[in-house]
């Protein structure tokens, strides 16, 4: 079995912790990645819907706040759906404008450049694979303004110490005059927000369970999918959604791709997920602790989901 060493020494790390934990960036393998799609399309899922429609309703607000820039830099590129609508919002205002589309996977980058080509046969798409700090000191070559897209909420899975210091470090490689582009989901009432990670249909339940999947199919482990339940709880104090995967038993599951026996007494959890919902005071500190000036701040219609355009200090 080639073993991947990242993965392994995270999941070695993880449920060797107490409490046992496993970071939420191993969910996006190939079949999490397409649960991760499918969770977009759920009906109790609002934040991809409320993102898109925000694009669509203030995508030429935020392109005019946003001005002429050199270059779109995405960090993390998906299926790139509602991209295209705020781009080409974007590309309205600056025209000449490339489009680079930055994440750790190839193939990620591959997929956005193939449907940008077809989407805007004129627009220059520049994939790059790397860290984003690393990337966006790459784009740093090209002259102009550059504009940062960091949405989608991604930077939810990250607590405000860590998002200070993620957006800190790309700060760093930006400069004056550049903007970031931050999507955050909101908090809002439980009631809304529980049932989009916990959905009737079980969709989430299966991208949760899908990590220990993942660890049965590239680290020979011995995980019993039944044996585990997803459980999605709203921490209201952390003003965060948490997943974890609780056991219903005690048992002994072995990872023999680590040479590991892992122990769970009933109940025990393992934490997969934080997904923080922001007020608009955390995000306002958030940015200036990281050395940005927020601007301007839309929404979708129904006051789900927010878009932040913040400038270099
Ligand atoms: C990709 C981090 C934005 O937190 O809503 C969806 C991931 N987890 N359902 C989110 C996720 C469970 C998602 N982000």
């Amino acid at each position: 079995m080639a073993v991947d060493p990242d993965l392994s020494s995270a999941v070695r790390r993880g449920l060797t912790a107490r409490p046992k934990r496993l970071p939420p960036h191993l969910f996006y393998d190939r079949e999490g990645s397409q649960l991760f799609e499918a969770i977009t399309e759920l009906p109790e899922y609002y934040l991809t819907r409320a993102e898109l429609q925000l694009f669509q309703a203030h995508g030429p607000a935020i392109a005019a706040a946003a001005g002429d820039v050199s270059a779109v830099v995405e960090l993390g590129s998906g299926s790139a759906k509602k991209t295209q609508v705020l781009l080409e919002a974007l590309l309205r205002v600056a025209p000449k404008a490339a489009f680079v589309a930055v994440d750790v996977s190839a193939a990620a980058v591959e997929m956005t450049r193939a449907t940008l080509r077809a989407r805007f046969p004129g627009l220059e798409v520049v994939p790059i694979q790397d860290e984003f700090h690393l990337a966006l000191e790459k784009v740093q070559v090209r002259p102009g303004r550059k504009l940062v897209l960091f949405i989608g909420s991604s930077v939810g899975n990250f607590d405000a110490a860590e998002a200070v210091e993620l957006l800190a470090t790309w700060r760093a490689s930006m400069r004056p005059g550049d903007a970031l582009l931050l999507g955050t989901d909101l908090r809002k009432d439980p009631a809304l927000l529980v049932p989009a990670y916990d959905d009737a249909r079980g969709v989430t339940a299966r991208f949760n369970k899908n990590l220990l999947a993942r660890i049965n199919r590239d680290l020979g482990g011995h995980f019993d999918l039944d044996a585990f339940r997803h459980v999605a709880v709203w921490n209201a104090e952390a003003s965060r959604i948490e997943m974890h995967l609780e056991s219903e038993r005690a048992q002994v599951v072995a990872v023999d791709g680590l040479g590991l026996s892992v122990r769970f007494e009933p109940g025990e959890r393992i934490h997969t997920e934080n997904s923080y919902k922001y007020t608009p005071e955390m995000v306002e500190e958030i940015l200036g602790r990281a050395g940005f000036q927020r601007e301007r701040t839309w929404t979708d219609d129904r006051g789900l989901f927010a878009e932040h355009l913040a400038r270099v200090k």
